[in-house]
């Protein structure tokens, strides 16, 4: 039994853990609220060298600084630290949003499918809920152990729906009566492993469904498809230098930070579009987000 009074034990027996209390309703609330102050102020066109969504889909990290505070947040790296150990980088920050009764979904996949890490063990996926994560509002569903697979055949879809890069799906029919939904109240959190088979269904609710996700790796971890990435230092110690360092942003979007983020997305690009159809371009209209 860890601090936090979770059995870590599951992790490591079904490929993640849920639920892990992190904020009360009024903590998320408040997350949230700053959250659609940023929507309101940027959605414009033009407002940003990106969409908006861009910068909250991909690498968030570098460019909100509510995104970095959420991701070292105590009680988050506590119970990242015992999946992963003392040592933790922040690789990337995504918020994962479904509008009321929207068709967007995830597809079925594995995430260490295109991110060229070289270790299954050291790295995690922290999912933490600003908003009511259920069946009805299209919470994630798992499958049971599926860690225990290789990273398995997966189709590029490119489906506009698909809240994935290149609505990668993978090539194995998961049974409904397999998927474990992981149904989340606002400020919970789960924990899962890249190669637990995972996705998400349409959200019919009346409400918007918000999800951040957290990249969390071990230092010992290389990213061996891309000629090099970064990460931020969110506790203990890296004496390995896999990736090159940078701290968190201080304010919204500065110009500093956007011109980092259009620069790891080109560095990460040759790992996340690795094996995908010649001449895909990630930043092309709607599937600019990549
Ligand atoms: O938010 C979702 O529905 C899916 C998120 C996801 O696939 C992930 O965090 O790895």
């Amino acid at each position: 039994m860890s601090k936090n009074g979770i059995s870590f034990e599951n992790y490591w027996k079904d490929g993640y853990i849920f639920p892990i209390e992190i904020f009360s309703e009024k903590e998320a609330l408040s997350y949230r609220n700053k959250l659609e102050k940023i929507e309101r102020e940027f959605e414009f066109e033009g407002s940003l060298p990106l969409s908006l969504n861009t910068y909250k889909r991909i690498n968030s990290q570098c460019v909100i600084p509510m995104a970095c505070e959420i991701a070292l947040n105590k009680k988050v790296l506590d119970a990242v630290e015992n999946v992963i150990g003392k040592n933790i980088l922040i690789w990337s920050v995504e918020f994962f949003i479904k509008e009321p009764k929207s068709k967007s979904i995830v597809s079925m996949h594995q995430d260490l499918t295109y991110w060229g890490l070289d270790n299954n063990e050291y790295q995690v996926t922290a999912w933490l809920a600003l908003s009511i994560s259920n069946k009805n509002s299209g919470c994630m569903d798992f499958v049971k152990e599926s860690f225990r697979n290789p990273i398995l055949p997966h189709n590029d879809t490119f489906s506009k729906d698909n809240l994935l890069s290149r609505g990668q799906e993978i090539k194995v029919d998961i049974l409904e009566k397999d998927k474990v939904h992981i149904i989340l109240k606002p400020g919970e959190m789960s924990l899962h492993h890249g190669l637990t088979i995972h996705g998400s269904g349409q959200n019919i609710s009346n409400d918007r469904r918000i999800g951040i996700a957290i990249r969390y790796l071990n230092p010992k971890i290389k990213q061996i498809h891309a000629d090099k990435d970064y990460a931020i230092l969110a506790r203990g110690e890296d004496k390995y230098n896999h990736f090159i360092k940078y701290e968190p942003p201080n304010s919204l979007f500065s110009k500093k930070d956007l011109d980092f983020h259009l620069h790891l997305r080109k560095v990460q690009s040759k790992a996340l579009t690795k094996g995908s159809r010649k001449g895909v371009n990630l930043y092309q209209g709607n599937r600019e987000i990549a």
